[in-house]
């Protein structure tokens, strides 16, 4: 049975503390007043629409944040159950409770009593859309209500972004070989909707340098404003990784991953909307440095199978759906149809205008991608594509799971051929009896994940660990590391200190 969400409720509730001394009532058409003191109030509505969309058997909820005619400094946020109703009376009464709860304890307190309650099943999914009125204080109540939809795992559409100007892309070729045909693209796209950048090649930018270091490459410092997309490439353009900056201008990563995420499940949309779902299957292939939490989200929706690293391992597999898709956590992959995929995508006759749509759209991505290898920028217009269809921010792709902190380290051996590993490089065999020590250890951290594989491109051996918490991670990650370099006949004088 899955359990509530605690840490990530937890570490996004004291971000919207709940101001003392102010009692707030679900009125007469939802909670409203001075918007100044709404913050906490968005929250915990996102956390309470993700919750009843959950016990509806995740049918989507709605979210108005809005306060009608009551003048410009107020502000006043609604639910709106699946059908467009106002949201059940009875439900009235928890959204008062929990917005009253004075510390984050309290609120976890109030939810657990909640779900104890109304039986509420957390491992259903959850939906919530959402818009917003002209008020001056609508888009960062809007944000702290994503960060309630983020914090309970749901699914979050904001319905009302289209109104704004969408903000051009920002390109990080690395000044690698993607470099001269963005400049090319720009060229067709105009840039009011795609910029590129030059960096010295892969120097503190490009795909790799995002992924391993997880900031913004410096070079964008300033020049990606908060809300705004960017995506690195890699030197040979075939790494992609996405990121934005939220509203308070913190830095979030997409990556392999995410994109992995982002366009499987609408390739499912549109392939069950097409009606051709008894006919066409779709697969996904990971690899051990997939993010648990991508792992558990995809496997709920379809099938995957992890395979060792490397893109000839993950093409291959995913040759064996009718369509795959492959993403390295790294941001190498793409989409294959297969053949007889393709011939069933030409001849088919939908029946139904949403049918023809859906087909139109498969039958254009399967122009649109490059089948034969990834290639970053045919994988940046494609995650375009999705983008404009949803309807989706940066933060509402980065919303359909929230990543387990992890961390990855390297680690300098004597002979790193020693290391060999089986079941898709999660564990070793050889040197003997290291994954045992390996597997003692994990037992010790709450969600914990860790695997050993020798590079396949660099002289090091490669660490991975995850945790519930990023200092778990981090310490998990450098125990390992530690085992590793012992275990390879590494001088103890020159043990790196930061292996514990
Ligand atoms: C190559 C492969 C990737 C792999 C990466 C790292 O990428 O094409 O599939 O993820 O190496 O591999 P390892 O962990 O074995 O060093 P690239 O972009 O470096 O050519």
């Amino acid at each position: 049975m899955s359990l509530l969400p605690v840490e990530s409720i937890s570490a996004l509730s004291r971000l919207h503390p709940k101001p003392a001394q102010i009692h707030f009532q679900y009125g007469t058409a939802g909670f409203r007043t001075i918007a100044s003191v709404l913050d906490s109030v968005l929250f915990r509505v996102g956390v309470l629409a993700g919750l009843r969309s959950k016990k509806l058997d995740g049918k989507t909820i709605g979210v108005m944040v809005t306060a009608s005619h009551n003048p410009e400094q107020d502000n006043g946020v609604k639910l709106v159950d699946p059908r467009g109703e106002m949201l059940d009376t009875s439900w009235e009464i928890h959204a008062t409770a929990l917005s009253n709860a004075q510390t984050t304890d309290d609120f976890i307190r109030e939810l657990e009593k909640l779900v104890q309650a109304l039986k509420i099943d957390l491992s259903k999914p959850a939906r919530v859309v959402y818009a917003r009125d002209t008020r001056p204080s609508g888009a960062s109540l809007v944000s702290s209500l994503e960060d309630g939809i983020k914090a309970i795992g749901a699914e979050g559409r904001n319905a009302g972004a289209t109104r704004e100007t969408p903000q051009p892309l920002t390109i990080d070729c690395a000044n690698g070989v993607g470099a001269p045909i963005a400049a090319r693209l720009v060229e067709y796209l105009g840039d009011t909707c795609l910029w590129f950048w030059k960096t010295p090649l892969n120097n503190a930018c490009g795909a790799d340098y995002v992924k391993t270091t997880q900031k913004l490459p410096p070079s964008l410092a300033g020049r990606l404003q908060p809300g705004q997309r960017g995506c690195s490439l890699d030197g040979d353009a075939d790494r992609l990784m996405y990121y934005y900056l939220d509203d308070r201008s913190h830095f979030h990563m997409l990556d392999g991953d995410k994109i992995t995420a982002l366009v499987a499940a609408f390739i499912v949309e549109l392939v069950k909307t097409s009606g051709l779902d008894s006919q066409i299957k779709v697969g996904v292939v990971q690899t051990a440095y997939a993010n648990g939490a991508s792992t558990k989200y995809l496997s709920e929706r379809l099938p995957v199978r992890c395979v060792s690293t490397g893109v000839k391992h993950l093409h291959h597999a995913a040759e064996h759906y009718n369509i795959g898709v492959y993403f390295e956590a790294n941001g190498h992959g793409t989409v294959l149809f297969s053949q007889p995929t393709q011939d069933i995508l030409a001849s088919y006759e939908p029946t139904t205008p949403a049918q023809s749509t859906a087909l139109e759209h498969l039958r254009n991505l399967n122009q649109l991608i490059n089948q034969t290898v990834g290639d970053a920028l045919s994988d940046m217009l494609l995650v375009e594509v999705v983008l404009a269809h949803k309807a989706y921010s940066g933060n509402e792709w980065d919303s359909l799971y929230v990543d387990l902190p992890n961390r990855l380290v390297k680690v300098v051996v004597v002979d790193r051929t020693q290391f060999k590993t089986e079941d898709a490089e999660r564990q070793l065999v050889s040197p003997v009896g290291l994954q045992q020590k390996i597997n003692e250890l994990v037992r010790r951290y709450d969600g914990g994940r860790s695997f050993v594989r020798p590079s396949g491109t660099e002289d090091v051996v490669r660490v991975y660990a995850e945790a519930s918490i990023k200092t778990q991670a981090d310490e998990l990650a450098f125990r390992v590391a530690g085992l590793v370099y012992d275990e390879s006949g590494g001088n103890p004088a020159t043990r790196p200190k930061e292996f514990l």
